[in-house]
């Protein structure tokens, strides 16, 4: 488990074989994540697939508190601080709740994982990837989603979404470090585009739920069973 899988491939080959699915949710503020998850969630209640919704951080009762920690606007967080904690709360996740999932052939469904660290932490707060890479391995043993599903929104669209009261600490960063989450994403993206498929989070609701399940149907969708989503 602890073992340092450097190669990209190695790691996908890693997350495909296991009997479920990880797929991972990506994107700025506002992008309408956890929204779109909520309806897919019901709708594959609806189908009898078996799979879980669960958040980065705080997928695990360890990580609700790590996240109150992180999202505090009181708390003054170091950016190496802010790394490791976030990296704390998702060893703690992979390891309680993610990988018994997957192996237990469940389709697991994650608002942010490892590319949020790299978006967040490094294009934007300007932290070294190849450490924060070398500190996403050790917290997760290497595993990688098979798809990771960028909800694109510009920043300021998708902050202007957000309940006005309700900032947290990372939503209260100057909206240039909000950009470089966004251009940080589109890094990514690129250097694997086998791994990511880029939604237009601007559109309307129902529109991008229809992506979202047509992406899913089209990816994992002989595995799970999925072909009434889009019926
Ligand atoms: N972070 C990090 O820095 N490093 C890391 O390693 C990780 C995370 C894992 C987690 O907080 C914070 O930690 C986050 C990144 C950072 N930064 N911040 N801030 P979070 O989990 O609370 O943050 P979030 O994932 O960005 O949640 P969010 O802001 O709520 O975004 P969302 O889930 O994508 O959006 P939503 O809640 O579904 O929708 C937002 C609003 O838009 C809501 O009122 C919806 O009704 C509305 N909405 C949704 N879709 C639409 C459409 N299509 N049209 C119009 N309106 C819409």
């Amino acid at each position: 488990m602890y073992s340092f899988c450097s190669s990209p491939f190695l790691r996908y080959l890693m997350a495909t074989s296991y009997p479920g699915s990880f797929i991972t949710l990506e994107g700025p503020e506002g992008a309408g994540k956890t929204t779109q998850l909520k309806l897919l969630s019901r709708q594959l209640d609806q189908i009898g697939c078996k799979h879980i919704v669960t958040r980065d951080p705080g997928g695990t009762s360890l990580g609700k508190q790590i996240r109150r920690i992180l999202l505090n606007p009181e708390n003054p967080v170091m950016p190496m601080t802010e790394l490791l904690l976030y990296q704390a709360d998702r060893a703690q996740h992979v390891e309680e709740l993610i990988l018994p999932a997957l192996k237990s052939g469940t389709l697991v469904l994650c608002d942010r994982y490892v590319d949020s660290t790299r978006a967040y932490q490094g294009y934007a707060r300007g932290i070294d990837l190849d450490l924060i890479n070398t500190l996403s391995n050790m917290a997760t043993g290497g595993l990688t989603p098979e798809l990771t599903i960028l909800f694109d929104i510009d920043s300021a669209d998708g902050l202007g979404r957000l309940h006005p009261g309700g900032h947290d600490r990372l939503e209260r960063e100057a909206i240039e470090f909000h950009h470089k989450v966004r251009d940080g994403y589109h890094e990514l993206a690129a250097q694997e585009p086998e791994r990511w498929v880029i939604i237009d989070a601007k559109k309307p609701l129902t529109v991008v739920q229809e992506d979202l399940r047509r992406i899913l149907v089209e990816r994992v969708g002989e595995k799970h069973k999925l072909a009434a989503l889009i019926e």
